[in-house]
């Protein structure tokens, strides 16, 4: 017979093995454009975040930000028609040379969320 705390940590290991196979499915970022520590010859038109897992664009977003902590005016953060897994965050004008900031949060389609950050520069 299992004793009542025997049980209950049976359940917990149960539980966060669990957790573990979920956390394999959380939308990692990938690969970005521009790349991680880049230094564009001229700005983008455009901030491409491709995720490990498909994400749900009405609840992830993309900030940029330059040195002075100012936020860039973008568009809003779009999810590429064909590819589920890639967010597209047009800029309203081009970055001026400097160094940006981005920050990003993403819903996965498993409900859950991440969040990050990486810098690039323009010349
Ligand atoms: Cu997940």
């Amino acid at each position: 017979m299992f004793t009542r705390k025997f049980s209950m940590v049976l359940a917990l290991t149960m539980l966060s093995a669990f957790s573990c196979q979920q956390a394999l499915a959380h939308a990692h970022l990938k690969s970005q454009y521009p790349a991680a520590n880049a230094t564009m010859e001229v700005s983008p038109q455009a901030l491409t975040l491709t995720f490990s897992e498909d994400i749900e664009p009405a609840f992830s977003g993309v900030e940029v930000s330059n040195a002075q902590q100012q936020a860039m005016p973008m568009k809003e953060a779009e999810r590429a028609p064909k590819q589920h897994n890639q967010l597209i965050v047009p800029l309203e004008k081009p970055l001026a040379s400097g160094d940006y900031q981005v920050k990003w949060h993403v819903l996965s389609v498993d409900g859950h969320k991440t969040k990050g950050n990486y810098r690039f520069s323009v010349k």
